[in-house]
């Protein structure tokens, strides 16, 4: 490289985009799948940064054909006119600079939006080539780069209307840098958009995908934004109310966005955000939030006699059950703490919080008297179950505490000691039960049959779930114990094995129990302790000799491989049943042999697979039809 060419300020340039290269993860977290997607995440929130300064108001991302992305807006344009310092195009130095103090923190992690251009260098470092093309002052410039490094001066290649502006990019992820894979996934990208379009309320983000065979697009546009959230998150699910309860206000500089509302079900969906960005672990914006709703909705049922002065105060968690909420803070210079840099530090952002959701949550509930008893009595019939759960919880501590002298009737245990070795099957029926019994290896896989449909825990309260003789038999079986108590340090199996029939009644049971999993013990779930087995469809013989297929189409390979005739006897297995021990084993358990599905879950998208469990397993009829149909394609892939 020719250094003389370049003055020092370029210099500096060069080894900043380098230093991007070198340690990717750095800069965008990892050079997996999630890097990759993680790209487009930085350049629309220039996009949207243009849109919050309300200049702009259509963002179109596409997919294209070579698996490159295109993003463009119609805002201002990124400027054009030449920096006198560095006598470039600024422009070229928005793509070109690495701006280190800008959204990165101390440990050069991402840590808030706000700040034009910033993260677009670092797109452009790890990208095989970068066009970008801007409407501005009537004209269309255009400027392409390759790993970073500008290929050409910045030119003027056409003309257009002065009031014509906007800003459009097209990038190829590096394959130097993600060896990986280089795919964009449409779902992938959808979900953040449309969580992006939910926190910018009026924007419209059109997502487009034109590769081949699988075009697609979709536009999100919510006027009424994070209220909207509420309500998408909600759909499934019969809401205590009409209204989404909305709280917003600007304090000691932080802006502070809350909606939120009930539904007749028991769980708590909170998500929170910074600038835009997820905060898994919360944070002072949501303890702040908490604070306002337990303390206001006490003095609310207080001064209104729903509870007397001496009662025992409603808890947080009372008044939380069933809720959905979002809640959303835009804070300059935010700090992140926590073991995952993903809980919101700044104290400020409690003070914030709390007093704008207190002062207009206390007008709402006095303005809406009925919402505001619904809320109480569903409080007070939680603050009564507690008591009840509480005494069923204490038994499964107990019992988890005492051990193997414990441990369910039903379960056929392994006798190896070490979790890492060990898999327990959980079977449905009897029946099924008895064979996989027999067919195991008593080493190292456990049977637990069930009876039946276990009960559907997004319909029953903790008490009666607790109660539950096929959940008590899990719970204790699996020694983690459960919520909160959890403690995945105590798994007795690292395996988990969803074993049932291959029908519909079987991937009901199977999803029943996925629910319990996702909502006692998700990181059974998110650490990949849970599998499902996959029992043959069709068992195939032909003079003596025995194949079996796991699908339509894997039968109609295997009858093409041997000959289509009459000597072959064809038998579908209607249920695990119909096997016998020998056969159980060779097909689905021996380990040598057998195909296990691991079930997955993105942390990212927690509220996500609660929309999806509550659409599976709620009351509601319609977006349950709808999901089906939706994914029907989907039903051999169980990420959830
Ligand atoms: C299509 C892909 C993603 C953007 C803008 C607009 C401005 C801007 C972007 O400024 C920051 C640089 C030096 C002052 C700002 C235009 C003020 C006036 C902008 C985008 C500002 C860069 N006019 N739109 N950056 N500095 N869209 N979309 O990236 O001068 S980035």
């Amino acid at each position: 490289m020719a250094e003389r060419e370049y003055g020092g300020d370029q210099i500096q340039v060069l080894e900043g985009l380098e230093a991007v290269r070198k340690r990717p993860g750095m800069y965008i977290g990892s050079t997996s799948s999630r890097g990759l997607h993680h790209l487009v995440y930085e350049i629309v929130d220039n996009a949207v940064d243009e849109a919050l300064a309300g200049y702009c108001d259509t963002i179109h991302v596409t997919i294209n054909e070579d698996n490159s992305i295109t993003v463009d807006d119609n805002g201002r344009g990124v400027p054009v006119d030449i920096n006198h310092k560095t006598g470039r195009p600024a422009i070229e130095v928005v793509y070109t600079v690495l701006h280190a103090g800008g959204k990165f923190g101390g440990g050069g992690y991402k840590v808030s939006g706000g700040l034009h251009g910033v993260g677009a260098s670092v797109v452009n470092a790890l990208s095989e080539r970068m066009e970008v093309k801007v409407k501005r002052n009537g004209h269309i410039y255009e400027q392409h780069y390759e790993r970073g490094h500008v290929c050409n001066d910045l030119e003027v290649i056409g003309d257009c209307d002065e009031n014509d502006t906007g800003t459009w990019v097209t990038f190829l992820p590096d394959k130097e840098i993600f060896q990986e894979t280089q795919v964009y996934e449409y779902d992938v990208l959808k979900h953040r958009l449309r969580e992006m379009a939910f926190l910018t309320k009026g924007i419209k983000i059109i997502l487009a995908d034109k590769r081949e065979g699988i075009e697609q697009e979709e536009l999100f546009h919510y006027e009424g934004g994070i209220k909207e959230f509420v309500e998408y998150l909600n759909k499934s699910k019969d809401t205590l109310y009409d209204r989404v309860i909305y709280c917003e206000g600007v304090k000691d500089k932080v802006q502070v966005e809350v909606a939120f509302q009930h539904n007749d079900g028991y769980n708590e969906v909170v998500d929170s955000f910074v600038n835009n960005i997820k905060t898994p672990e919360g944070g002072t914006h949501l303890t702040g939030f908490r604070n306002a709703l337990t303390k206001t909705f006490n003095e609310y049922a207080k001064s209104n006699k729903i509870i007397k002065e001496s009662d025992p105060a409603l808890t947080g968690d009372d008044i939380r059950e069933g809720l959905t909420a979002i809640v959303s803070v835009k804070i300059e210079d935010p700090q992140f703490e926590g073991q995952t840099k993903q809980k919101l530090g700044n104290t400020v952002a409690r003070g914030a919080v709390d007093s704008i959701v207190s002062e207009q949550l206390r007008y709402f509930l006095e303005q809406n008297p009925a919402v505001a008893k619904a809320i109480c009595e569903k409080s007070l019939l939680a603050q009564r179950a507690r008591d009840a759960a509480r005494k069923a919880r204490d038994l499964t501590r107990r019992k988890t505490a005492l051990e193997n002298s414990s441990l369910p009737g039903k379960l056929a245990d392994c006798s190896d000691k070490n979790p890492e070795n060990c898999e327990i099957y959980i079977v449905e029926g009897d029946s099924a039960g008895g064979s996989a019994k027999t067919a195991r290896s008593r080493a190292t896989q456990a049977i637990l049959p069930l009876r039946g449909k276990i009960l559907n825990v997004e319909k029953a309260r903790l008490d009666r779930i607790l109660g539950n003789e096929e959940i008590k038999a899990m719970i204790t079986a699996f020694g983690t114990g459960i919520h909160e108590d959890f403690d995945i340090s105590k798994l007795r199996y690292h395996k988990i094995i969803i074993m049932t029939d291959a029908d519909v009644d079987g991937a009901h049971i199977a999803t029943l129990l996925l629910t319990f999993f996702y909502r006692f013990m998700p990181d059974l779930i998110k650490q990949g302790h849970v599998y499902l087995a996959q029992p043959p469809l069709y068992k195939i013989e032909r003079n003596k000799k025995v194949w079996y297929a796991y699908s339509d189409d894997e039968l109609n390979q295997i009858l093409t491989e041997i000959g289509r005739d009459q000597s072959n006897k064809i038998q579908r297995y209607k249920g695990l049943g119909e096997m016998d021990s020998d056969q159980l084993w060779d097909t689905t358990m021996d380990p040598e042999k057998r195909i296990l599905l691991r079930v997955n879950m993105d942390e990212d998208s927690e509220s996500e697979v609660d929309v999806t469990f509550s659409t599976l397993m709620g009351d509601k009829v319609e977006p349950r039809r709808e999901f089906i149909e939706a994914n029907a394609k989907y039903v051999k892939n169980l990420d959830i």
